[in-house]
Formats: C-alpha cells, structure tokens, sequence
C-alpha cells in the first residue's frame, strides 16, 4: 500500500476516506458522493485545506483549539512527556507528576472549594463520570433512591451512553434506546425561539422554575443532581435570560440537589472568565471538563469536585469503582498544563475580555442589520445570530428547520469561514487569541455568506414565515 500524504490528490484522499473512514454525526453514504473536505494543517486561527484554501477557522475546531493552531510549545512539551513517560496509569495507588501539577493547576483555577479532579479522556466520559459520582455520593449518605438526574431539552453533553442520556437531543434518543433509566428533561431557556410574548426576564425565571416543579413532582429525595450548560454551545449558544441561573442555583440550594455545572465548551476563558458559573455566577458543585483545558492538543477531560463530595466519596470506607485507562494520561496531562501556563502567560484572557470581546460584539451586532439576522448574541467568544424571515416577530421559517441554517453554511464553506449552524442559527466560538484583524476577515466573510444566502433563499422562495 502507498503511504498516504498530504501530498496526495484530494480525490485519492476522499475516496480513501469515504472506504474506510466513518464519522461522527455524518450520514456516511451522502458523504462519500460528496467527498470531505480535508484538513492539512493549522497555524493560528487558520486552517489550509488539501486544495491550498486557506479557512478562517471560526470554531476552533469543535470549540476546542483556544490557543490557536500550530503552538510549537506544545508540541514540545507532548514529545519530552512521550520521551520520559510516555504512559502509567494512575489506578492501583500509584500515581505521576503530570497528573498531580495538573490536578493541582486545575484546583487553583477553580473557584470555591472545587479542590479535586477525576480525568477522563473526553467531555462525554466525564460526564458519565458525573453520572456515577452523585449517584454514589447519595448511595454513601445512606439515599440510594436519590438517584435521578434532570437535565435539559437541547442540552448536549456528549454521546456516551451516559453523556447522551443526560443531554436533549431529540435526534440521540431516538437511537439506541435512549436515554438510560432515571434521567428527566426539563425545557431550556431559549427566549428566542420559544419565550414567546413573555420578557426574557420573565421567561428565564419561568424556565427555571421547571426545575422546581419537576423536584416537586418526582420527589426530592429521588433528585441527585441538576445539570447544564452555564451557556448551551451545541444547542446553538443559547445564552439564557440573567433571571434564570439565578433561580436554578436558588433552587438546588432548596431543595438540597448537587448542581453540575458542564463547562466543556465554557471552561478555560472562552466566556472571558475562567470558568462560564463565574460568568453566570453560580457555584456548582462539580464541573465537566474537557476541550479547552488542553486547547485540543491532546485528548483530556475531567470532573472537578468539590470538597464535600470529594470527602463523602473518597470516605466512604470502599472504592469508587470507576475508571478510564486514560484517566490522567501523562502526556495529554503535562499539554494540558501547559496550555493553562500559557493562557496564564500571555493574559488571554484579558484579551478576551478587553480586545476580542469589546471588538467583535460591535461587528457581530452589527450583522443585525442584514435583513436575514434577528438578533446577535456573545458572551466572551461564543455567539450566535438567529436568521429570521421575520424580524419583529422572531418568526421561524416555513421551510424545514435547519434548511435555511444549511443553505448559509454551505455559503460560509464556499467563503473559506468556518462558521457552523444548529437548525436556523449560525455559531462561532473562535480560537481565543483571535486578533482584530482577523475579527474584520470573519465579520467580511461573514456577511458576503449571509448575502449569497440572502439571495438564494429568496430567489428559493424560501423567505416565507412558518
Ligand atoms: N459537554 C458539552 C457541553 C459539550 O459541548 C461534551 C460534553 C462532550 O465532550 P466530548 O469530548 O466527549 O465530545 C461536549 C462536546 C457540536 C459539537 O456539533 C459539540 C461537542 C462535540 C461534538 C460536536 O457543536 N461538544
């Protein structure tokens, strides 16, 4: 067999794909008509494609590469790790000092008395991390039947089976039997799309309170845990109304529920803190982790606890029986604590929320002007737009959800902008290192997409209210 390259004709690479190669999400055999389109390589906010296209990366790829492509320092750091251990596991009392300068770093970082981390190898394991953790911590308090998760429709938080379950895709459930035994949803807080004639304040505080009456009604003494997105990035970045967290927090406090917080996308400064419940301010009990904590360099994803589960778990008289071979791994650990050294070094922070924010929120409400753009939402670096065929009355469109949303990705993909859609909003959440100068390249590109778009769909007769 010839070895494959970069090098190789884009074709060649595609049908290769297309022959062995199953994705994530895709419908494969659509796909493979098509040919995917291939990525070569990464420096900064920039992509470059087998054709040569050079792509201005608005995702940082899945809402992960904070630090931006090509980082040599990582890199270095990866290949010592590799060199001098490149792997011990960290069950059966022993242990390695990456996985401790990480825990460390990470309890540092975290607010209150989030003091311990559990790794997994993705956002999705740790969540079913979670999902075995307050079932546990309620079993050793002597409340084995306060066992039940709620969670939230259009929630995402991963595609274990675990992870699934607790998030609200409707799309996840309907295959493979899901989800698992005693998890609930409750609605999500998504003013524009289903608030109504209600203010947003209104709404938040309504879709909060969901909460407590779905604790009334199954009992609190079987609700373990509440869980969600401090903002929901797959569902759309949804960016709930100030009224609701509040309340959220007010309740679990009531009622005596833990309250985890997943912070996979939100982690790690994308909201201009370093952790989206400091944005929100909440405090949970225990946050998901996974993505930004390592700017995708490495896969790496974690829970980070608070002291009182902590002690009651770690003191229960018996093991947690719990555990991933990766669970701590050394290299994808020491990238991980590099990544944080050097968002600590370069204040990326402060760029985020002094430079990038200020700087593209003026752009991005700015596409609200385009006729399509109902409203414009971003907090720290991940926004959203919702496109409309009728600003006034945040009307959905006639036509399928998502086709519109589609028509103007393609746009994007033909423009060299990654620039994602859930149904019929556009996403971006860009590498946090993002420069004005390239905030004007997205916002330009942007716009000529939204334009072509524009045309297509009424030249469609697409442009018609449901
Ligand atoms: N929680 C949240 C909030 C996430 O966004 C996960 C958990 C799962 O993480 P892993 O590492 O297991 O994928 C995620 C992941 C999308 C998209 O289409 C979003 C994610 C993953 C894949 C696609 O926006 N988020």
């Amino acid at each position: 067999m010839t070895t494959i390259t970069n090098h190789m004709p884009t074709k060649e690479l595609q049908a290769l794909d297309a022959a062995h190669h199953m994705h994530p999400f895709t419908e494969d055999a659509a796909l493979a008509k098509k040919g995917a389109r291939i990525i070569t390589r990464g420096k900064g906010v920039f992509l470059t494609d087998s054709e040569g296209n050079e792509i201005l990366d608005g995702m940082a790829g899945l809402w992960c590469v904070n630090l931006g492509y090509g980082r040599k320092e990582l890199a270095e750091v990866a290949a010592r790790q590799m060199e001098e251990l490149c792997y011990y596991n960290t069950f059966f009392q022993t242990s390695h000092v990456p996985a401790i300068a990480l825990a460390a770093k990470i309890a540092e970082l975290a607010p209150g008395d989030l003091n311990h981390v559990f790794y997994a190898g993705s956002g999705s394991e740790a969540n079913d991390t979670n999902i075995r953790l307050v079932r546990r911590y309620w079993d050793v308090k002597g409340k084995p039947e306060k066992n039940i998760i709620i969670s939230r429709k259009n929630a995402y938080h991963g595609s274990t089976m675990g992870g699934a379950s607790l998030g609200g895709m409707s799309g996840m459930h309907a295959q493979g039997g899901l989800p698992i035994p005693n998890i609930a949803h409750i609605n999500q807080p998504h003013w524009y799309a289903e608030g109504g004639d209600m203010t947003p304040e209104e709404f938040g505080l309504a879709r909060a309170r969901e909460l407590e009456a779905k604790i009334e009604e199954l009992g609190a003494d079987r609700v373990a845990a509440f869980i969600g997105e401090p903002i929901q990035g797959a569902g759309g970045v949804i960016v709930p109304p100030s009224t609701y967290w509040p309340e959220i927090q007010r309740i679990c406090d009531k009622y005596g529920i833990l309250l985890i917080a997943d912070e996979v996308i939100t982690g790690f400064g994308r909201t201009g803190n370093w952790f989206g419940s400091q944005t929100m301010g909440i405090k949970p009990h225990i946050m998901t982790i996974a993505k930004g904590l390592s700017s995708g360099y490495a896969p790496i994803g974690g829970s980070i606890i608070c002291d009182e589960v902590y002690n009651t778990v770690a003191g229960s008289g018996d093991d947690f029986n719990h555990g991933y071979t990766y669970s701590g791994h050394p290299v994808a650990s020491a990238v991980a604590l590099r990544n944080l050294e050097m968002l600590e070094e370069e204040n990326v922070l402060d760029h985020v929320r002094n430079v990038a924010h200020p700087y593209l929120m003026e752009r991005w409400q700015g596409l609200t002007d385009h006729p399509l753009v109902g409203e414009a939402k971003l907090v720290g670096l991940m926004g959203s737009i919702a496109l409309t065929p009728n600003k006034e009355t945040r009307a959905k469109f006639a036509s399928d959800a998502g086709t519109v949303g589609y028509m103007t990705r393609e746009r994007c993909f033909a423009n060299n902008l990654v620039m994602r859609h859930v149904g019929d909003r556009m996403i971006i959440s860009p590498p946090l290192v993002i420069k004005p100068s390239e905030i004007d390249i997205l916002i330009e590109r942007a716009t000529r997409s939204l334009d072509e778009a524009y045309a297509k769909i009424k030249a469609e007769g697409l442009l018609k209210a449901a």
